[in-house]
């Protein structure tokens, strides 16, 4: 499981298909959006956003999952950094 405390992060992290990543934030201030791509967000996506504040998210499959926080309108939030990018590796063979 990987933990994101606060993803004001632009770079991408790698991380294994399959595993977990879960989004740990104040609920309410931010919210945890799927997209394709950064900051390119349809107003509708927000009504998709997960809200919890401990929002688990398991990455199905190989590739690049791009994650923005929807508050704020028009990307607001996510020019202002929220935004995470995880390329998901095939996992490991031992
Ligand atoms: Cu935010």
């Amino acid at each position: 499981m990987y933990i994101i405390y606060v993803y004001a992060i632009s770079v991408c992290i790698e991380y294994y298909v399959l595993k977990q990543i879960v989004f740990k934030y104040t609920p309410g201030e931010h919210n945890v959006c799927y997209v394709y791509q950064h900051c390119n967000i349809p107003p509708h996506f927000e009504g998709y956003a997960l809200k919890s504040g401990n929002d688990k998210f398991v990455l199905h499959k190989p590739g690049k999952f791009h994650f923005v926080c929807a508050i704020g309108g028009n990307g607001k939030h996510c020019e202002a950094g929220m935004k995470l990018c995880v390329d998901v590796l095939p996992t490991p063979t031992p």
